[in-house]
């Protein structure tokens, strides 16, 4: 226990000393499509209810699964078990999209950081709120709301009974702020972590609540059925850990945390073992907008080029809409198939990503639009995608075409906006979407906490060289650490741009200069290596060559040093030999004369 502890405590997780200060609620629409579609049209709450997308009911209301109707089923066995099933196409996401939208809304009104899980989840950390209204509650009057997982024997000494108790009043609160607005029941968990919040919260559906003291996180845990219950793991964890014979969540909990690390990094090894035992400190990171905008269709099997551009193309305007809804300009488009295996049986997806230029697309009277030649320079790209991912002289047969927009620009509203463009940081992607377990057309919507910096998380699963199609995902947590560890992206570019005057064709060659070395702080290193790059970006792979730069001044950086040409990283060098002889905007050196506006003047110190 007490190395685990250790151990935890340096790694990257910080420390996990059964702290129970937090008070965590997660939310959990109840059969969200069917309530989307019951609100619209009331008729549909007193029938059995299916949603359908394609030959697949995605969801069913509560009336329905009395029949035994279950999520992802297919349409023939529904009606099988219940033939007065009443059908709804559910493809169309939009409604559901705008429905998952209000609910993130009214989750703000308590101030409190709130983290959008998946269409119909949510997290919220109300430790403040919970808190406040301690100062001003008599402690032994507070009670719990709903259910709770178990009754303790004694009181924590630290207080967190109460705590929670005040945290279950606040879940009500929220639950029936959102049934009064938007008509929706739901499901909450509370814990005093996202893990515990998280898997308690379908204990008493629907409609209803559930409350989980800390002392009973490692029993809670031992009574889930297998690893793979656990949120963060993934199939692949599963499968290293059930062969080495870990198989349920105790097992996990007696597991020795030598025989796990000879499978997985220390971090891992320890993370998972604390997992096991219900422990979980990855904070509640305020959601911004999402990472990646991303569609998906699947289909039985495409082997015609001619017939994948038309997937593609239909996609892309499928996509550009949702784009223009969400009003940044894209700078990074990622191509994703899955490929049938003949020989396994199976299927695995490739993605390819490159930049684009945002160039493509114009702002007209504030709306985000694209012209005829830009979406064909759009389809050039897509293809060009494509050709790398499948060769042409083969055979080939894939199942899903997909395309996301990873990578945006802020919009650029005047002069000052160009610099901060410039300035901030861009969010490098992860290669999630929130994805259906059905086979069927979907949008991802990789929601992003608002730093890009860490990992905010649970999930660990298996590294997402394919993005696990199980259940709805957000950043991956291996992914994340492996690609995106804090000090690789933290840090800014320190080109400084404040007296430039850009033409938008060197504002292009820099904001490709930054994207180069944005990705490149995602070239992966050492034994990683295999995980990223199969869904590395083109120019992943075309800058991991830069070299150091010893002869650089410490204000720059290296990353973007190496980015270079050649030879303006000779003309770099050779200035800062002999500055006298440079064209370095230093204010010594200003003359009168206009002087080139060459990429040397953006190396300038950091003040
Ligand atoms: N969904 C989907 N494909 C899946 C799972 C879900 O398209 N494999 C969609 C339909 C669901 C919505 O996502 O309505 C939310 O998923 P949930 O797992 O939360 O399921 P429901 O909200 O439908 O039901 P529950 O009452 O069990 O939460
Ligand atoms: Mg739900
Ligand atoms: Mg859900």
């Amino acid at each position: 226990m007490e190395d685990r502890i250790m151990e935890s405590s340096s790694s990257a997780f910080g420390d996990m000393d059964g702290d129970h200060t937090k008070s965590i609620i997660h939310i959990d629409i109840d059969c969200f499509y069917a309530q989307v579609e019951m609100v619209r049209d009331p008729e549909l709450r007193s029938v059995p209810l299916g949603i359908q997308q394609k030959n697949i009911v995605v969801t069913s209301n509560y009336e329905a699964r009395k029949y035994g109707v279950q999520k992802c089923m297919l349409v023939t066995e529904a009606l099988k078990l219940c033939p007065n099933l009443k059908l709804v196409n559910g493809e169309d996401l939009h409604d559901y999209r705008a429905a998952s939208n209000k609910v993130f809304a009214i989750l703000q009104h308590w101030k409190c950081p709130v983290e959008k899980l998946g269409m119909d989840e949510n997290y919220i950390d109300v430790t403040n709120i919970v808190q406040e209204r301690l100062r001003s509650v008599n402690m032994d009057s507070v009670s719990i709301s709903g259910n709770l997982c178990e009754e303790p024997s004694i009181e924590c000494p630290c207080g967190c009974h109460t705590r929670l108790k005040v945290a279950s009043q606040v879940a009500s609160e929220v639950r029936k702020k959102i049934f009064d607005e938007l008509s929706f029941t739901t499901c909450a968990g509370i814990a005093h972590n996202k893990l515990l919040a998280k898997l308690v919260c379908p204990l008493h559906k629907p409609n209803d609540q559930t409350t989980i003291f800390p002392e009973h996180a490692a029993s809670f845990m031992a009574t889930l059925p297998s690893v793979r219950s656990i949120p963060s793991i993934g199939s692949k964890t599963t499968e290293t850990l059930i062969s080495q014979k870990i198989l349920s969540v105790s097992d996990l909990q007696q597991a020795s945390l030598d025989v796990l690390k000879k499978h997985f990094s220390s971090d891992m090894a320890v993370r998972l073992k604390n997992l096991s035992l219900g422990e979980d400190n990855t904070p509640v990171k305020q959601t911004g907008k999402p990472q990646s905008i991303g569609l998906e269709d699947s289909f039985r099997t495409v082997s015609v080029k001619s017939e994948v551009e038309e997937k593609f193309s239909a996609l892309l305007q499928r996509l550009l809409v949702l784009v223009r809804e969400d009003g940044r300009i894209p700078v990074s488009l990622r191509v994703t198939l899955r490929k049938k295996d003949a020989k396994r049986l199976s299927s695995h997806r490739e993605s390819r990503q490159c930049q684009i230029s945002p160039s493509i697309f114009t702002i007209t009277n504030g709306t985000l639009t694209v012209t005829e030649a830009g979406q064909q320079k759009l389809m050039t790209i897509i293809m060009r995608l494509f050709n790398k991912l499948i060769n042409l002289s083969k055979p080939f047969h894939l199942t899903l075409v997909g395309l996301a927009f990873t990578k945006f620009q802020e919009r650029m509203t005047g002069r000052s906006s160009i610099v901060n463009y410039l300035m901030n940081d861009i969010s490098v992607q992860s290669v999630l979407n929130l994805q259906n377990d059905c086979d069927t057309s979907t949008t991802s919507m990789d929601y992003s906490a608002v730093s890009p910096s860490s990992s905010t998380t649970t999930d660990l699963s298996d590294a997402e060289v394919e993005p696990s199609p199980k259940k709805p995902k957000k950043v991956n947590w291996i992914a994340k650490r492996r690609c995106l560890a804090k000090e690789e992206v933290a840090s800014p570019s320190k080109l400084k741009v404040g007296e430039l005057r850009l033409n938008s064709k060197e504002l292009e060659k820099v904001s490709e200069l930054r994207l180069n070395s944005r990705d490149r702080s995602l070239t992966p290193r050492a034994s990683p290596a295999k995980e990223c790059l199969s869904d590395a970006s083109d120019s992943m792979k075309d800058v991991a060559e830069g070299g150091n730069c010893e002869e650089c001044p410490s204000y720059v950086d290296q990353d973007v040093f190496s980015a270079l040409p050649e030879e303006m990283q000779q003309e770099l060098k050779t200035m800062w030999k002999n500055p006298s002889s440079s064209s370095m905007p230093r204010s010594s050196q200003r003359t009168n004369k206009p002087k080139p506006n060459t990429i040397l003047k953006y190396f300038v110190p950091h003040k």
